[in-house]
């Protein structure tokens, strides 16, 4: 595309914003600083180093597409290729599972910030800040309950590695001088009815208690609650009124993955609610398709209206943006690509917004007014200055993003 289009293009809409109060300047400045949290996950259907066994926990990639990361090496050319790939800086969210644990077996209740030094290394020489996640699917101990289980010996294991799981992520912190942001995501539940949803909840607040009492200064801690699980449908322990009751009177950060929750349900209005009583959020940016919450993310109505609530209150500071999709059924750095572009065109389109116009309709009562802006604010063209933020990047515009991904595939994944 020549540069000389977009730059005219972009002229155009930065006038056409001009006349309804925004500031496209401004909007490609906060773009910038958005960082998302790439989730590892993506380019190796959530195996990570640990063993190749089967993936449980109630959550499934499906496809069997070639060229999926196998190794350490594979997966950080595959994520530096993806960050290539995305305007601004972004953060690298790790699982436990992704160790490195050169060849030796290191059980989960055995991991130590040694096991992230390479990673720590890496990120920094690539300019990247991590989030950690604790892991407690994928492992013979991990059942339907973990650190809600009943058995002791269970619920102490999982105990612990979830509290050396913090001491992990205040290293990362530490190291990178920014907090890391700990997400504790338990797949916990029940595939049958339960006479046991209240005790099942008390163990498992009994050992929340246990693992976030001590204090750490580098690392943040959220909860991930979750609707259901295959094969745990009836019922899920950290349920959102669970997490969200306790979030709130704990000082946790509520994570909200975009899908988890009832199909009818607007992820986009607990924003508000949530933010009123957490200084902060935790996003997973994902997208729910019937039975699996984790289809690649689009510039859907749902993501580009949960990304106008954060601009509408203010809160771009406030919230984490992490993404939590994995699709083996195509081309993973292109699935990749796709979602994390996806929700920075999402947030792009929402800072944006003609918002002070809207508002200041609302607030006067004209009610014609403020909704016909609101339609009219779709059609505005974004687009051009999205361009514009992909050329100022330096990296590909649009259609641009699939000969540069298709031929990584032929000269590197391919010959996995
Ligand atoms: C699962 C949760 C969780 C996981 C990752 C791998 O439904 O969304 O965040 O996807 O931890
Ligand atoms: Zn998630």
């Amino acid at each position: 595309m020549k540069e000389q289009n977009i730059h005219q293009a972009y002229e155009i809409a930065r006038e056409r914003y001009a006349a309804v109060g925004v500031d496209t300047e401004k909007a490609l400045r906060d773009l910038l600083d958005v960082h998302l949290s790439l989730h590892c996950w993506q380019a190796d259907d959530v195996t990570g180093f640990e063993s190749a066994g089967e993936l449980t926990g109630g959550i499934q990639a499906t496809g069997n597409y070639p060229g999926k990361a196998r190794n350490i090496e594979e997966l950080r050319a595959d994520i530096l290729k993806v960050k290539s790939l995305l305007g601004g800086t972004h953060r690298l969210n790790l699982h436990e599972i992704y160790g490195e644990f050169g060849g030796k077996k290191v059980d989960r209740n055995e991991v130590e910030p040694c096991h992230f030094e390479g990673w720590m290394q890496w990120a920094a020489q690539n300019g990247m800040k991590l989030d950690f996640n604790s892991t407690s699917f994928s492992h013979p101990l991990s059942g339907n309950l973990t650190l809600a289980s009943p058995d002791p010996a269970i619920r102490s294991f999982w105990v612990d590695h979830t509290c050396r799981c913090r001491a992990i992520a205040e290293e990362m912190g530490r190291r990178q001088d920014d907090p890391c942001i700990l997400n504790i995501w338990i797949h916990d539940g029940a595939k049958d009815f339960t006479v046991n949803r209240l005790k099942y909840r008390q163990i498992y607040m009994q050992s929340l208690a246990e693992i976030l009492e001590k204090k750490y200064a580098h690392m943040k801690d959220c909860l991930e609650p979750k609707l259901f699980g295959i094969g745990l449908e009836s019922y899920t322990v950290g349920s959102s009124d669970f997490y969200f009751a306790y979030c709130a009177k704990y000082g946790v950060i509520p994570t909200l993955d975009t899908g988890h929750y009832h199909p009818t349900e607007n992820v986009y209005d607990k924003v508000s609610s949530l933010l009123l009583f957490s200084p902060e959020l935790m996003l997973h940016v994902s997208r729910p398709v019937r039975w699996d919450s984790d289809h690649v993310t689009l510039m859907d109505d749902a993501t580009l209206e949960l990304m106008k609530e954060i601009v509408y209150a203010d809160a771009v500071k406030r919230v984490h943006f992490g993404l939590d999709y994995f699709d083996g059924a195509i081309n993973r750095i292109g699935a990749y690509v796709i979602g994390a572009r996806s929700a920075q065109k999402s947030m792009l389109q929402a800072l944006l917004s003609p918002v002070a116009k809207i508002r200041a309709y609302e607030d006067a009562g004209r009610g014609f007014e403020s909704l016909a802006l609101l339609e009219m604010a779709k059609t505005l063209p974004w687009n051009a200055v999205w361009d514009e933020f992909c050329v100022r990047e330096g990296v590909p515009v649009g259609e641009e993003i699939i000969p540069v991904i298709e031929q990584y595939e032929k000269e590197v994944t391919s010959k996995r």
